[in-house]
């Protein structure tokens, strides 16, 4: 039988990141993906004014109902924006509704460039920390990965030391594989660092001219999808930071919020064979 995901994370209507990016591209890797919109918002919330937001946490508990219902169970869970208090309804979740074997992977969406986004409140990342605990897989981003550690971060003038000690006390939290994203020892490069608990590995790309919005949520869609095909985490974090080096350079300077992610997707596909 055909995999399926279930993926949780806002619709923000217009802005090119959250399900708008995962539906599409989680699709376009083969994988059945099924949504469980977190909230709606009328925009992302960087760097748009009066978006609305509509918290859809009551609603999980009847959807958790139906689908036990109708007997529906994934084989993968994909977690990224969620409301403050939806780490419990999503942990019930991800129990009553996992076929045998399921798969989580969780990026801890929350804050970017040493900041929480706005609306998260300080005790946010302890929240998250909840959600990682059990994890397959975890892809913070620097910023994220100190949060979750109760940590001031560091996002220059750090060493391998530095995020090899933070690749093992993530693994802290309760999580099977890190995917610790955002890391650079040579200013023309970018990359991830990959950890299943023994052995890191790393994977660099030339870095890009400039920093995208979305582009988080392009990479651990497209690793999730990687993965779901088969390929290994190294393998598939290493599609997912292929893919976001050639949609930044697809994407015109106007288009400021987001990623074109859908001019790359016959190249996803390519690099998926
Ligand atoms: O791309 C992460 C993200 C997801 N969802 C919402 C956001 C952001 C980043 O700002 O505002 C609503």
């Amino acid at each position: 039988m055909d995999k399926k995901l279930l993926t949780i994370q806002d619709i923000s209507c217009f802005g090119q990141c959250s399900l708008t990016v995962a539906l599409p591209v989680i699709s376009a890797c083969g994988i059945e993906t099924v949504i469980l919109p977190s909230a709606v918002l009328s925009t992302h919330t960087a760097g748009f004014k009066n978006y609305t937001f509509r918290d859809l946490t009551g609603d999980i508990p009847a959807i958790e109902k139906s689908w036990i219902e109708n007997k529906l169970k994934f084989d993968a869970f994909y977690t990224g924006y969620v409301c403050e208090n939806q780490i419990q309804p999503i942990l019930n979740l991800m129990e009553s509704c996992a076929a045998e074997g399921a798969v989580r992977i969780v990026d801890p969406v929350m804050a970017d460039n040493g900041k929480l986004y706005p609306g998260f409140g300080s005790d946010f990342p302890q929240k998250m920390c909840r959600l990682c605990n059990g994890a397959d897989y975890i892809l913070p981003n620097l910023t994220e990965a100190a949060f979750l550690l109760g940590e001031e971060c560091k996002l220059e003038n750090y060493d391998r030391k530095y995020i090899e000690s933070l690749v093992e006390r993530l693994h802290g939290t309760g999580a099977k594989n890190v995917i610790l994203t955002g890391v650079s020892f040579d200013p023309d490069q970018l990359g991830s660092a990959i950890s299943d608990g023994k052995k890191i590995e790393y994977d660099f790309n030339p870095r890009q001219k400039r920093c995208s919005h979305g582009t988080g949520d392009l990479f651990a869609s497209v690793f999730a999808g990687a993965l779901l095909r088969g390929k290994t985490a190294v393998q598939a974090a290493a599609i997912a930071a292929d893919v976001v080096c050639l949609a930044i350079p697809a994407t015109p300077d106007e288009h400021w919020y987001g990623v074109c992610f859908e001019k790359v997707i016959p190249d996803l596909v390519q690099l998926l064979k």
